[in-house]
């Protein structure tokens, strides 16, 4: 007899079972799949059937050996364990107890290199390995996240109709799909966390403008907030932005977010994103205005020594309408560039590593279950509906629009916080890249001179092919680079 034969009844398993992969089992089970359910410490595993044993069929196991038997064939084993050594020491555990086939999911948080060495090192044993985005916390978990699978199509095939069941759905389509081979799953998921990153600076300058230019309390901020879900902001974000500013601390009876040290902290994928696009070459100037605002947040010494600096005297605004309407177009202006820069580095990650992503259906998975779902989803799938070879979101025809109409009190924002004192680091950067971007000619001719004057670096020029170099130490004639 087959090894395991005798004892599979789950269709897929799940291994490590603390918030996320507790939720991720419960939601497959309450999808009618049966589910082998394991955890390294045996509590975390009797805790889950004791108190949601009722949603579905449950196999716990108490050893790796259990676990795998009780799966059906070809195995699907879902680790969703601490990323890093954790994940290789599971994935040591369970490899030997596999067969070729079978497949291993990680649904971790991953650096997308290790899923590509962990993916190559299972091929070779003929394991499918499949690094799993997986966004939307916990809650996404269990009622729906969004799921961006790499791998192989072999694997995606067999995984790909349970992974698409228990994801989110938008107006009956998943948000889930094949990404791509070996590490693309986990290399979308990283750049969509480093959006997320670019999306909440942005709206957190948005309301220090509010409250700082226009001197609005929280509550009416979050009405302003509430006014902007209505419409093509509409967004879990904005959504949450609005609820928070309008929670009053119980302690205290001051606002909530007066209570909060303002120092915000950061698990990484934000920096991964800024770190691989240095080594990609990928200006996501957003993204990494927004790692840096929270690491600048955090320097607390470095704050407090530079806190008494001058800075302009103290005004306000007057018009504070007509100042949120400009600072509306700001944020949705100054959010189409951290898209259109997040997925530049998608479709160039994918043209490194030969993943063939399709963007459009990145912005169609991330419409439901994850933190950025947003109605402007929607718009960036159009965008590569209408055109799947677009070079950049910004000249797509609805954003070229948007853009232009924004542009004026897009730089009236930013002129404005200079002028007042108030830091806009992201909306300065979104609107410096759309300039650079439009900009017929840029000092990046000066800046390649200056390389050929001190290193001999050479420079091509605009009226003859060929590189070049000037004797700068000598008559400054021109000679062949
Ligand atoms: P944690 O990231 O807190 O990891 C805890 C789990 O890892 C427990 O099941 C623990 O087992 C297990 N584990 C560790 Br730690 N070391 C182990 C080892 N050497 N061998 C076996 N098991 C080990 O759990 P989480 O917050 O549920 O997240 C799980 C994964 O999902 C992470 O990679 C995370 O980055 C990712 N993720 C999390 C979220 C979120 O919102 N939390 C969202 C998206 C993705 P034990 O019980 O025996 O200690």
């Amino acid at each position: 007899m087959e090894r395991g034969s005798a004892m599979a009844q789950a269709r897929i398993g799940v291994t490590g079972l603390a918030v996320m992969g507790r939720n991720l089992a419960r939601n497959l089970a309450r999808h009618g799949h049966p589910v082998a359910v394991h955890n390294r410490t045996t509590s975390r595993t009797k805790s889950l059937v004791e108190e949601f044993g009722h949603e579905g069929t449950f196999v716990p196991a108490e050893t790796p050996e259990d676990f795998v038997a009780a799966l059906e064939r070809p195995r699907r084993l879902v680790v969703m364990v601490k990323a890093g050594a954790p994940t290789d020491a599971v994935i040591d555990e369970f490899a030997p107890l596999l067969e070729p086939g079978d497949m291993i999911v990680d649904g971790g948080n991953a650096h997308f290199l290790d899923t590509r060495r962990r993916e190559q090192a299972l091929r070779e044993r003929g394991i499918h390995f499949v690094g799993t985005g997986i966004s939307g916390g916990e809650e996404g978990a269990l009622h729906g996240p969004s799921i961006m699978p790499g791998g192989s199509a072999e694997s995606y095939a067999a995984l790909g109709p349970l992974l698409e069941d228990i994801a989110a759905k938008v107006d009956g389509t998943p948000c889930c799909t094949h990404v791509g081979p070996d590490g693309a799953g986990h290399f979308v998921k990283m750049v969509h966390n480093g959006i997320e990153y670019a999306d909440m600076q942005l709206i957190g300058e948005a309301y220090d403008l509010l409250r700082h230019a226009c001197g609005l309390p929280a509550a009416e901020i979050a009405e302003v907030f509430r006014t902007w879900n209505d419409g093509r902001l509409e967004s879990y974000l904005i959504e949450i932005t609005a609820e928070v500013l309008a929670h009053t601390d119980a302690a205290t009876g001051r606002p909530f977010v007066d209570v909060v040290l303002d120092q915000a902290e950061q698990k990484g994928t934000g920096r991964w994103t800024v770190q691989t696009a240095l080594d990609l070459g990928v200006p996501v100037s957003g993204i990494a205005e927004a790692v840096f605002a929270r690491s600048a947040s955090g320097h607390a010494q470095v704050r407090a020594a530079a806190r008494g600096l001058p800075g302009p005297a103290p005004s306000r605004l007057e018009e504070a309408a007509a100042f949120a309407d400009d600072v509306e177009k700001a944020l949705y202006a100054s959010k189409i560039v951290a898209y259109a820069q997040g997925f530049h580095q998608i479709q160039a990650g994918s043209a490194e590593y030969g993943w063939d992503v399709d963007p459009g259906a990145m912005a169609t998975i991330w419409r439901g279950g994850c933190i950025i779902r947003a109605r402007f989803l929607d718009r960036i799938r159009a965008a590569y509906d209408a055109d799947p070879a677009l070079t950049t979101l910004l000249t797509d025809d609805h954003f070229a629009e948007a853009l232009g109409d924004a542009q004026d009190a897009w730089r009236k924002v930013v002129a404005t916080a200079a002028r007042l004192g108030i830091p806009a680091p992201g909306f300065s950067t979104a609107l410096a890249y759309y300039d650079s971007l439009r900009a017929e000619r840029l000092p990046a001719a000066l800046t390649q001179a200056q390389r050929d004057f001190f290193g001999a670096h050479t420079y091509r020029r605009v009226d003859r092919d060929g590189s070049f170099h000037t004797l700068w130490g000598g008559d400054r004639t021109e000679i062949p680079g």
